[in-house]
């Protein structure tokens, strides 16, 4: 059986394209004072007149790109005596939650508090936010910062959980550190409002073709929704392997979780699968990120685990003691098989054991989900295997399950295809390359015309499993979508409400990157493809539509504030690629050095961010402040293979003659990059 996608033909590829790069970014400097906090109390609204002035936006290193942003004067500085205000007792969880994303990195207290706010706090009040439509408060927010304090508003908790995530991007990178960073953490004065484009916001990941445990799925929520992503579609199941306990039918995980991609994948990879304890506990930490759950078990198709687990199961009191009539695979009896190859199995609609699993499986994951969705798959299955009419037949069976609990059937767009009835409102997810009026985008034309809504998530440009560039990364990663690669450019210049001719926004719900893993094992892997490819799909679910090509404003815009997400990321140690059609910007922070006995320096000057950037590229120079300077050294972990190089700590060797205090300055240089600088006090210990 071959690898390829050839039941649902696409254009091969797009020209890749090379992207001029920008101009420089503004100089980065730390080092400012922290203003002594004062007294007054933080006004309800700031008038418009405090926005007047020019100084650097504050939003220039903010993804997804707020709608309005207006800037301020001044200044404001969280401080050691700065609060977290909850307004209301209904946005204590998110304020706590606000809390612990800024206390590991600065050191502060920033206790969770009620009554009035006091200058240097932060404010989170519910409450509609003004000049929002019903439909944009939903999840909209405004985010005021002035030098005397921040105000978070939105009407929901979900429009407050925004707000934060803004927040946290307006401040200094190193504040997404998990270790105490020195600051300053400062944010110029501005008035955010924003709301999403889509209210579909998704990352799918497959758990099936290789096992992710709960935590890296966490780590990928963590992630994902920083950037207002608010989706989590579970691919649990596939030809490979099953991943979730259903009661009843002990043998889909004790059988069917075993396997993996790989040779032998029994041997070679272990496999595994979630208990529904762990299920649950992962939708409440996706309900605690405002992201809901769609869980997934691919059908007809892509059930070779669940046929080799259940198609000898005679003994199992909820079957008919016949279950091998659900194979209508093309190998009888099944055949384990852990290449990446499709379109060979499926189940047979005529069976009553196909349907006792079924539903089993819709049911008690349906119960146990938050989305409003359950994704029954229906992508690949040729009607070499399953004839048409069988496949819809199938399918709509199985939406009527689903609808049955409560739930909106969603899957691949194939199941729009001839025959399917499904009510109107459910959702058919494009995956297909074809665009404009392409034969092959039928199935997004044909679902439109059967009423159901369209998640855009065309291969060549929302598949997070295709390489970067033909040879990036070399070992991990597909090119069947993107034979030349699809890096940054290609997931972001294109436009969910336009890319399929008669497929407008009445129709897109939103955009979804899909993590496949067939090449791919671990979160380092993972987060390697995901990174930074996932903004830009952020980018398109959640701006205003604006004209998005390699040479258009909005791209250029785009890749300065993604060139702003690079030391961010390495801040918070998530892997990803550097690509080069990225100005990634140099950051610094002041470390912990000190003097010893014999006033000579102990210690790391300061921490550099640099993304993509080897040691020997980066110019270090400290001026000890005593009159004398030297070149820095510089240490840390090189790139390898799919991990970016690590942070690099900065050391210089100095005695001091004279006085017990000094004031060094940090300057790290780049080619084609802005300089930053950082100071740090340097005082004897005796
Ligand atoms: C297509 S498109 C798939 C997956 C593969 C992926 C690999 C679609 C709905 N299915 O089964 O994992 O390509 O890129």
């Amino acid at each position: 059986m071959r690898h390829s996608r050839a039941y649902g033909a696409f254009h091969p590829f797009r020209p890749f394209r090379t992207v001029a790069l920008l101009a420089a970014l503004s100089l980065t400097v730390a080092g400012l004072a922290v203003p002594a906090a004062a007294a007054d109390p933080l006004p309800a609204a700031v008038p418009a007149s405090a926005y007047l002035s020019t100084s650097a936006p504050a939003i220039s290193s903010v993804v997804p790109k707020p709608v309005t942003s207006v800037p301020g004067t001044g200044v404001f500085t969280l401080a050691k005596g700065s609060r977290i205000v909850a307004t209301q007792s209904a946005t204590t969880s998110v304020a706590r939650s606000l809390g612990a994303d800024l206390r590991p990195s600065t050191g502060f207290a920033l206790p969770v508090v009620s009554g009035p706010a006091r200058n240097g706090d932060i404010t989170l009040s519910l409450g509609a936010v003004p000049g929002l439509s019903a439909d944009q408060q939903a999840e909209g927010y405004r985010v005021e910062v002035t030098t005397h304090g921040v105000l978070l508003q939105a009407k929901t908790t979900h429009g407050l959980f925004n707000a934060v995530q803004t927040l946290r991007q307006l401040l200094p990178s190193w504040i997404d550190s998990p270790t105490r960073r020195s600051g300053p953490w400062t944010i110029s004065s501005t008035r955010i409002t924003d709301y999403p484009r889509y209210a579909y916001r998704g990352i799918m990941l497959d758990i099936a073709r290789h096992f992710e445990s709960p935590a890296v799925a966490e780590e990928l929520i963590d992630q994902a929704s920083a950037y207002k992503i608010n989706t989590f579609h579970l691919h649990l199941s596939d030809d490979q392997g099953f991943r979730i306990v259903i009661n009843g039918f002990p043998r889909l995980t004790s059988i069917g979780a075993k396997g993996a991609v790989g040779t032998d994948g029994r041997t070679v990879d272990p496999g595994g699968f979630w208990t529904q304890a762990q299920y649950r506990s992962f939708v409440a930490y996706a309900a605690a990120h405002f992201m809901t759950v769609i869980p997934e078990v691919d059908s007809p198709g892509h059930t070779n685990a669940i046929i080799n687990a259940e198609f000898g199961d005679t003994a199992n009191p909820y079957l008919d003691g016949h279950p091998a009539d659900i194979n209508c695979s093309t190998n009888h009896p099944p055949v384990w098989n852990y290449t990446g190859d499709v379109g060979y199995s499926a189940l047979c609609p005529e069976s009553a054991n196909t349907w006792t699993l079924l539903t089993a499986i819709v049911q008690q994951l349906g119960a146990m989900s938050s989305s409003r969705y359950y994704d029954l798959g229906g992508d690949e299955t040729p009607s070499t295997t399953l004839a048409e009419n069988r496949y819809a037949a199938l399918v709509n069976r199985e939406a009527r399950i689903v609808k049955a609990t409560g739930k909106t059937a969603m899957g691949w767009a194939e199941i729009s295809g001839p025959g399917t009835t499904l009510a109107p409102g459910s959702v058919a997810e494009y995956w297909n390359p074809a665009s404009g009026s392409d034969p092959d985008t039928v199935s997004a034309t044909d679902a439109v015309k059967k009423h159901m809504k369209i998640v855009m998530a065309p291969a060549t440009h929302a598949y997070l499993d295709q390489r970067y560039t033909e040879t990036v990364p070399a070992v991990l990663g597909q090119t069947w979508a993107c034979e030349k690669g699809c890096d940054i450019d290609q997931f972001y210049n294109w436009d969910p409400s336009t890319y399929v001719t008669g497929v407008t926004d009445h129709d897109v719900i939103g955009v979804e990157g899909a993590m496949w893993t067939e090449t791919i094992r671990n979160l380092s892997e993972i987060d390697y493809l995901v990174m930074p490819r996932l903004l830009a799909l952020a980018e398109l679910a959640w701006s205003p539509k604006v004209t998005r090509t390699v040479k258009s404003p909005a791209y250029q815009y785009f890749l300065g504030r993604l060139g702003a997400q690079g030391d961010r990321l390495q801040a918070a140690g998530v892997n990803f690629y550097p690509t080069p059609e990225v100005r990634w910007r140099l950051d610094l922070t002041a470390g912990a050095a000190t003097l010893d006995r014999t006033r000579t320096v102990q210690g790391p000057l300061a921490t550099v961010a640099a993304p993509g950037r080897t040691t020997d590229t980066l110019t270090v120079k400290i001026n000890w402040g005593d009159g004398h300077s030297s070149p820095g050294t510089l240490s840390g972990d090189p790139a390898v293979n799919t991990s970016i190089n690590g942070l690099y700590a900065v050391q210089g060797d100095h005695t001091y003659s004279g006085a017990e205090s000094h004031r060094v300055t940090i300057t790290v240089s780049a080619p084609g990059t802005a300089t930053v600088t950082t100071s740090v006090s340097l005082r004897s210990n005796r």
